[in-house]
């Protein structure tokens, strides 16, 4: 990395940064209702060397997402609504920071990745977070963790037009090995709990579909209409606030299909609230699998962001004996995650690449998924 710079930028790094993907393992489209999630950070991560320049040009090149030539960009030309493609990501956490009134000079940047693209493993919050923890770190700004999610997430929600919520670049920034974090969305407030899976003789799959989704795709966009519509109808600020005991009469008062897309948003949140309890409580992990059953069962059925290829990966997952199965992340293809005893993990395995074939669906790729930390400095 550090030779590929000089390569590009005639000098050496400032230093090096690495920030992660993740997946979450429940709470699904909770984030921007208020609700409790509880993703992992992975070990796939973006690791991005970067200079501090003394003027406004940011200047940004990347081998994974086959952009080998850097691109430039002035910040004080960055804007709501401007194109900047895979660079938003970047130059949108400068504008974010500079908004945010601090003092912000250009950077040098080459970024590599190994958090595959598209797969529901918040590749994108990878980018943006390790530019962000970077970007604070070389700048002084001192920024708790918090705030640096922030800006990652202000440069996807504004600059790169993803309408996210802020799941995905916490999981990133805060993530600690071994553990999962319980994020109240609502209060900002995270909750680490032990997610020590190996110890317990269980891997958790990562079961990549290669079906590809996009955020930016109306259909995210859509979800998120829905659900402020249900809260409007249901006269809450967002729907954490509907209390999931007697759900139904609450519910009643909605058309169905609102019915629905609450019903599951309800449900999931208090979902994550008993996964973690349960972890919490130094239970066997193996419980949590019909809880994660049931997530991918509401997200199919009531929040209808499953695919075919997905559905179909889950089921393999359980029939060749994991403990649950969901997929994870934004939907419309994406990952499955499955809960499974370390020696199942490559019969699990195949049975979804068996699966996959039988559907006519893309092979899938399949990893293990290690709790990991979060976004920092490693030179
Ligand atoms: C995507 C978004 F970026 C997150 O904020 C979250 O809403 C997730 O989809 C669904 O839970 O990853």
């Amino acid at each position: 990395m550090t030779a590929r710079f000089r390569k590009l930028y005639g000098a050496a790094p400032d230093g090096l940064w690495a920030a992660p993907g993740r997946v979450n393992l429940i709470g699904e489209h909770t984030d921007y209702n208020g609700g409790f999630v509880l993703p992992i950070a992975l070990a796939q991560h973006t690791a991005v060397a970067v200079r501090r320049r003394e003027d406004d040009l940011v200047r940004v090149a990347s081998t994974s997402m086959n952009h080998d030539e850097p691109i430039t960009v002035s910040l004080g030309e960055v804007t709501p609504g401007g194109d900047y493609g895979w660079a938003s990501y970047l130059v949108g956490v400068g504008w974010a920071a500079r908004r945010r009134g601090l003092d912000v000079t250009g950077i040098d940047l080459a970024l590599d990745s190994n958090v595959p693209v598209g797969a529901g493993l918040s590749s994108s919050a990878a980018i943006s977070c390790g530019t962000a923890r970077a970007w604070s770190d070389l700048s002084g700004w001192a920024l708790d963790q918090e705030t640096v999610a922030d800006l990652g997430r202000d440069a996807e929600n504004e600059i790169a037009g993803a309408p996210t919520g802020l799941m995905d670049q916490l999981a990133s920034v805060c993530g600690r090995p071994a553990h999962a974090m319980q994020i109240d969305t609502h209060a900002v407030t995270i909750k680490q709990i032990p997610f020590d899976l190996p110890a317990a003789g269980l891997s958790l799959l990562v079961i990549d579909s290669h079906t590809q989704h996009t955020h930016a795709g109306g259909e995210y966009a859509e979800r998120r209409h829905s659900c402020q519509e249900a809260a409007l109808q249901l006269g809450v600020h967002e729907l954490r606030e509907v209390p999931v005991a007697d759900l139904a009469t609450t519910l009643d008062k909605l058309p169905p299909l609102l019915r629905r897309r609450a019903r599951h948003v309800i449900t999931d949140s208090a979902r994550v609230e008993e996964v973690a309890a349960l972890l919490t409580s130094g239970d066997d992990p193996r419980r949590i699998g019909s809880l994660l059953n049931a997530s991918h069962a509401s997200m199919r059925d009531d929040f209808e962001i499953t695919a075919p290829s997905v559905d179909a990966l889950q089921e393999a997952a359980v029939a060749a004996g994991a403990y649950g199965a969901r997929m994870t992340g934004g939907g419309f293809g994406g990952s499955v995650i499955a809960l499974v005893d370390r020696e199942r993990s490559e019969t699990v395995a195949q049975a979804c690449v068996a699966a996959a074939a039988a559907g006519g669906f893309a092979t899938p790729s399949v990893f293990e998924g290690v709790a990991s930390g979060g976004a920092a400095r490693v030179r």
